[in-house]
């Protein structure tokens, strides 16, 4: 059994025993109530899940494991000579809870570059899509392809015992993360490159072979693309990526399958699509503006009929936040470390400035502040990447990674189908209505 796994065995049965005892001791303690208010309103809040690799405070962000983003950037391994941490470190966290040592992270780059062949078929399923398909739709759809190599698949089929449900859903999430790079740069190159693919490097860590394969030359696009596979990669379980992903798992449908739901959920203008949109609202504001540098008068004026079009402000607000998101601000402080004079950086800045307090005038908004996607399309343009139909493909590499660690967790954790109750609105006026009068 290679390290990883035996490390995850272990600490998978010592969990596993531990929350059965003390699910069996407390089952009846309530942990929460629901309000007709979080029924109808999207179950905001609702605490009905457990999931181990993060968790999202509304005022200090997210922590993996304990740590927040800031702590990682100076704790994960490096590159050599790198200044960012390599996602692979954040992956070993979040599976076993603990910080890898150098070595640990050199040996999980070597498994996923092991891994990461991607069969035949898939690129034809991708050649066989016009190419104006949507890049997450082309995602989608070459992973749903790849199920044809799930292990869990195949093992469920000639008769698995339960107790290893775990083992081949650790081989599924490894040998599906280590196949995205390849992928998600193959989208890339046919449907912007005219076809003109470039072959991985084995000596470059999991995120800068990703760099290397979407041909972006600029060295620092490795760092880039190393902080931004680190930081996009989970969100604790209740957003609708994690949470897909965990609905579908708990149906035993493999990795792959719950991946590609995952991705569709991903896709949506209010979750991960929001990075394109909001570049295609940074390109067309200068568009209308005619100018690449606009005051911070004429952005507030672009604002107010954005909202007076009755759409939201992309990049803006959050669920579960109430404060600027630690992500945005990581992506902030790599601008001012790398990048010199970039006009679209300086509007995200201006933006970042202008946006709040209109959006607090409003009086509905809960959190006026910039999410993760406000920045991310501005970094890429600065090297670039200037497709934002683009832009959601890698936040979803990256979200493989958290959310394909969780459930490995929830298969050996032995956590049962999700089957959340509805009622319809009669229900709701019979039962809530007749109590509220009583
Ligand atoms: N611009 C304009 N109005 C906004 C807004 C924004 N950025 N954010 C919230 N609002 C509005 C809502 O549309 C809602 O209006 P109605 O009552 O008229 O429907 C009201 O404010 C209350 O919403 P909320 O409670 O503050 O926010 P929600 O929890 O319902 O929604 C969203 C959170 C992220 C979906 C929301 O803030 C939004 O639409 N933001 C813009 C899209 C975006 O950036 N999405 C990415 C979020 C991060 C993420 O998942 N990344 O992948």
């Amino acid at each position: 059994m290679d390290p990883l796994k035996q490390k995850f065995q272990e600490k998978a049965q010592a969990l596993a025993i531990e929350m059965k005892a003390f699910r069996k001791e407390h089952a009846n303690v309530k942990v929460d109530e629901v309000t007709l208010g979080q029924v109808f309103g999207g179950m905001r809040g609702v605490k009905s899940m457990i999931w181990e690799t993060s968790q999202l405070d509304p005022i200090e962000g997210i922590r993996f494991r304990g740590y927040s983003i800031p702590e990682l950037k100076k704790i994960l391994p490096k590159a050599p000579n790198g200044k960012e941490p390599l996602p692979e470190g954040l992956f070993w966290l979040m599976l076993v809870g603990e910080i890898p040592t150098e070595e640990e992270v050199k040996w999980l780059s070597d498994q996923w570059k092991r891994r990461s062949a991607v069969p035949e078929h898939t690129f034809k399923v991708l050649d066989s899509l016009p190419i104006t398909t949507h890049p997450m739709t082309q995602f989608i759809s070459a992973i749903t392809s790849l199920q044809t190599e799930s292990v869990f698949a195949r093992r469920y089929a000639e008769g698995l015992n339960k107790s290893e449900y775990w083992d081949a859903t650790y081989e599924d999430a490894m040998n599906l993360i280590a196949s995205l790079p390849r992928i998600a740069a193959y989208i890339y190159r046919r449907t912007y490159h005219n076809g003109d693919h470039i072959q991985p490097d084995i000596s470059l860590d999991w995120a800068a072979n990703f760099a290397h394969m979407l041909g972006v030359k600029k060295p620092d696009f490795k760092s880039l693309m190393r902080l931004y596979l680190t930081i996009h990669a989970d969100h604790e379980g209740g957003n609708a990526s994690a949470h897909t992903t965990h609905l579908i798992g708990s149906t035993l449908s493999d990795a792959y399958h719950s991946f590609a739901g995952a991705m569709g959920a991903l896709a949506g203008p209010l979750h991960g699509l929001a990075n394109q949109e909001v570049i295609k609202w940074v390109f067309n504001m200068l568009d209308v503006l005619g100018t690449r540098q606009p005051t911070k008068e004429q952005i507030a004026e672009f604002v107010n009929n954005t909202l007076a079009a009755g759409k939201v402000i992309p990049g803006y607000g959050h669920a579960v936040l109430r404060q600027p998101d630690p992500r945005f601000t990581a992506q902030k402080n790599f601008a001012q470390d790398y990048i010199q004079n970039s006009d679209i950086v300086e509007v995200v800045w201006k933006t970042f400035e202008v946006v709040p307090p209109i959006l607090q005038s409003l009086g509905k908004v809960k959190n006026p502040w910039p999410n993760v996607d406000a920045h991310s399309g501005a970094l890429l343009v600065h090297y670039g990447v200037t497709e934002y139909s683009y832009y959601t493909v890698m936040f979803g590499v990256s979200r493989a990674l958290g959310v394909l660690a969780a459930l490995c967790w929830s298969r050996a954790l032995g956590f049962p189908l999700e089957r959340p109750k509805s009622v319809t609105f009669d229900w709701v006026k019979n039962n809530v209505g007749a109590e509220a009068k009583a």
